[in-house]
C-alpha cells in the first residue's frame, strides 16, 4: 500500500520512501515526522503572522516614541509555557511507542537475519539454513523478522527508508530491530554513516516475496555452488581456486572460504554487483576484473594483472554461479 496525502497522488507526483511507509514500523517513524512537520509550520506560520500583525499595530509610523513596558499578565503567560510543555510531552509519549514498537525486546529469540556491514558490501546471512549472500537481502513478506545488525570494521548505518527504522552497526556489539514488510517488492537503501571513500557505492536492496517464493530462494542459495558446464568456466573455477581469490571470497561447494569479500556462490542470482555499483553482467565482471580500483577506488580488492584470457575464465565461471 501506497498512502500518502491525497493532493500528492492527484497530481502525481512521487514522494521519497519515508513518506510511502511499507512496514507498520515505518508508518509509526513516519507518524512522528508528519506530527513535527505539522507542528513545526503551525508554529512558524504563527510566529510569521504575529511578528507582521505586531509591526504593523504597534510600529513607530503608528505610535512614535516609547511604547508602554507593562509587563504581561498570567494570561499570557501560562499558554506561553504551557503550550511548548504540551507539545514536547505528546511528542515524547509519540516517540516512546515508536522506539517500543521498533526496538526490541528480543523475546529470547535469535535472529531471522543476520547484516554485517563491510567497507563496502553487506554480508548477509540466515542462521537458521546456513545460507550467506550480499548485498541483496531476501525477506519473506507479511512476517515480523528480527534482523541483527553487526560491522566488520568501522561504523555503518543501515536504513531503507520505506522499511523504518535506521540504525547504527557499531564494530563490537550487535543491534536490533523488529521489521515486518506488508507487500513484495525492492525497497532500496544506502549507508547513513560515512564510512570512508566507498561510502556512497554502500547500496543496500532489500528484496520482499511472498512466502512460497521466499522458501524457494533460501532453498537454492544453500546449495553449493554449480558445476562448470564448459571448458571456459572449468579454467576459470581452477584459476579462482589457485590465485589469491580464494583467501578473500566464499564459494561454497569449493576449497574458497574467505570471508573479506562477498560470498560468491551463487553471485550471477543477484541483481547488482558491488553494492549497487554496477548491474550484474559479464561486461560488469570483466570490468571489475581488469581494475577493482577503477569501478571502486579504494575497494578492499587489488588489482591482479591477470591477461585477458584469465579474466575471460574467470567471468565465465562466475556468471555459472546462478
Ligand atoms: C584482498 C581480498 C580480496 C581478494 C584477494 C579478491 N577479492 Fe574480490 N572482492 C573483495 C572485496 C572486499 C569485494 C567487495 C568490494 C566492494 O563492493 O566494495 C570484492 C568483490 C568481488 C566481486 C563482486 C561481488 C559482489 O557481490 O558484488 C567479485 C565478482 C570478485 N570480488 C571476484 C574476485 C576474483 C575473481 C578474485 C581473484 C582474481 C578476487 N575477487 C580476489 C576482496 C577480495
Ligand atoms: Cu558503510
Amino acid at each position: 500500500m501506497q498512502s500518502g496525502p491525497v493532493i500528492v497522488s492527484l497530481l502525481n507526483i512521487r514522494l521519497p520512501p519515508m513518506f510511502r511507509p511499507a512496514s507498520p514500523e515505518a508508518r509509526l517513524i513516519g507518524s512522528i515526522g508528519n506530527g513535527f512537520l505539522l507542528a513545526a509550520t503551525a508554529i512558524a506560520l504563527l510566529v510569521i503572522f504575529l511578528t507582521v500583525w505586531i509591526t504593523r499595530r504597534y510600529g513607530q509610523s503608528r505610535r512614535p516614541g516609547e511604547p508602554s513596558q507593562a509587563p504581561a499578565g498570567r494570561w499570557l503567560e501560562i499558554p506561553m509555557i504551557g503550550g511548548p510543555l504540551l507539545i514536547v510531552i505528546a511528542f515524547f509519549f509519540w516517540s516512546m511507542r515508536a522506539m517500543n514498537a521498533v526496538l526490541p525486546e528480543r523475546e529470547g529469540r535469535a535472529a531471522d537475519v543476520v547484516i554485517t556491514g563491510h567497507q563496502w558490501f553487506w554480508e548477509v546471512s540466515y542462521p537458521t539454513s546456513g545460507v550467506v549472500t550480499a548485498n541483496e537481502v531476501h525477506l519473506p513478506v507479511g512476517k515480523r523478522l528480527l534482523l541483527e545488525l553487526n560491522s566488520a570494521d568501522v561504523i555503518h548505518d543501515w536504513w531503507v527508508p520505506a522499511l523504518g527504522a535506521k540504525m547504527d552497526m557499531i564494530p563490537g556489539r550487535s543491534n536490533h530491530l523488529w521489521l515486518t514488510v506488508q507487500d513484495s517488492g525492492n525497497y532500496l537503501g544506502a549507508c547513513s554513516e560515512f564510512c570512508g571513500q566507498q561510502h556512497a557505492w554502500m547500496r543496500i536492496r532489500v528484496i520482499v516475496q511472498p512466502e512460497r517464493e521466499f522458501q524457494q530462494w533460501l532453498a537454492a542459495q544453500s546449495a553449493p555452488a554449480p558445476a562448470p558446464q564448459d571448458k571456459l568456466a572449468e579454467s576459470g573455477r581452477s584459476l579462482f581456486l589457485t590465485a589469491t581469490c580464494s583467501n578473500c571470497h566464499r564459494v561454497k561447494g569449493t576449497a574458497a572460504t574467505g570471508r573479506e569479500g562477498p560470498d560468491l556462490t551463487h553471485l550471477a542470482s543477484r541483481q547488482t554487483l558491488l553494492a549497487g555499483r554496477t548491474d550484474n553482467d559479464s561486461a560488469s565482471l570483466y570490468r571489475w576484473l581488469m581494475d577493482p580500483q577503477k569501478l571502486k577506488p579504494g575497494a578492499r580488492m587489488p588489482k591482479f594483472h591477470l591477461p585477458k584470457d584469465s579474466i575471460k575464465a574467470l567471468v565465465a565461471w562466475l556468471t555459472h554461479l546462478k
